[in-house]
């Protein structure tokens, strides 16, 4: 018998192909309910170090789909770990990894708080971060925040920030302030 996680969870793959549309350009892998199906999704694929530039997978809970517009994720927002270039080959493929197995092994005490979460490999920076639903609950998204932190062994001299969804999409300029940091 298998071991049940407690959510069921999708694993999505976006390919930067600039003929489609960015929703179209979002593939969805496959979903799995248990420890050994997670480890057989997981042993299968390539590790986000070795996607082409521009890609991103995003494991999101079964049902929410990895983006702004859904209804769980509107009145949310995103820890993000941005990375520096020279970090992908030693450290993505690690944190990525660790926040996967805080995410399917709910590790956070608001755990109903957390959407998903998602890894951009970019040539100006790979990005990581996990999406929460509601931006508001202010006690909830610190919780996630600092257990991230603690949990990805992030040094405390490392700024984690938070950014509404609603700001990432409005914003004019070429950063979007961190509305919580840890
Ligand atoms: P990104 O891939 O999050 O970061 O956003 P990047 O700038 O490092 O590549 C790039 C672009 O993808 C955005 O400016 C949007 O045009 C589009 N995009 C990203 N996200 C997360 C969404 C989303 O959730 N919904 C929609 N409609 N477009 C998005």
């Amino acid at each position: 018998i298998k071991h049940p996680l407690q959510s069921a969870w999708t694993l999505w793959y976006f390919e930067n192909d600039r003929s489609q549309s960015w929703e179209k350009n979002q593939k969805e892998i496959s979903s799995f309910q248990t420890v050994e199906d997670f480890w057989s999704l997981y042993n299968h694929i390539k590790p986000a170090s070795e996607l082409r530039q521009g890609s991103d997978y995003s494991l999101f809970k079964k049902g929410i789909m990895p983006m702004w517009e859904d209804k769980a994720n509107k009145r949310g927002g995103r820890w993000l770990l941005s990375l520096e270039k020279k970090q992908r080959s030693p450290d993505l493929d690690r944190y990525w990894l660790d926040i996967i197995l805080c995410l399917v092994g709910e590790a956070f005490e608001n755990s109903d708080e957390v959407c998903g979460a998602v890894v951009n490999v970019r040539q100006k920076g790979d990005k990581i971060a996990v999406w929460t639903a509601d931006s508001q609950n202010s006690s909830a998204v610190l919780e996630i925040g600092r257990k991230l932190k603690d949990r990805l062994h992030i040094p405390a001299r490392v700024v984690l920030g938070y950014q509404l969804h609603k700001d990432t999409i409005e914003k004019t300029g070429s950063v979007t302030k961190y509305s919580y940091t840890v």
